[in-house]
């Protein structure tokens, strides 16, 4: 098997590196794995179903709920690809896309749990803003960003 791996980088330089490995290459079958998963994948997208944009919510204890498509909710820690766990921010605008999610109580929160539905208590009246970003096992947000922005008033 060793004697293919120059004609597989002769033949990856040829070819530009595509992702097309040659049949004969079947050396290293994770890579060929990894780069049929890319050429696959569908674009990942999350859905803030509640509170609906615009939406104007009685009292202050707002019920978010979440939905995806594309990419799978796990809990935090799981860095299997194509996974992630929702993060909310509340009235704080997003944070860079290749550094990890902050936490800040009541204003960045993880749902580390897995879970697609989360609580705000003591919302003040008023409107806000709020982002759900999906980010993967270690908090980094997926590239390209899986999110969702509404507006809703709290009253
Ligand atoms: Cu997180």
């Amino acid at each position: 098997m060793r004697r293919t791996l120059p004609v597989f980088a002769l033949a990856c330089l040829l070819l530009a590196c595509s992702g097309e490995a040659p049949p004969e290459s079947g050396a290293d079958g994770a890579m060929e794995d990894e780069a049929a998963g890319a050429e696959t994948m569908t674009l990942a997208s999350v859905d803030i179903v509640e509170p609906a944009n615009g939406a104007t919510v009685e009292g202050s204890t707002v019920t978010v709920r979440l939905a995806v498509s594309g990419v799978r909710i796990v809990q935090a820690g799981d860095t299997t690809s194509g996974t992630g766990h929702h993060h909310l921010y509340l009235d704080a605008d997003l944070t860079p896309i290749d550094q990890p999610v902050p936490a800040v109580p009541d204003q960045i929160v993880h749902m580390g749990d897995g879970s697609a539905e989360y609580v705000f208590e003591n919302v003040a009246a008023g409107e806000h803003r709020l982002i759900a970003v999906v980010a993967d096992g270690v908090h980094v947000p997926l590239d390209p960003w899986v999110v969702d922005t509404v507006t809703f008033t709290v009253r």
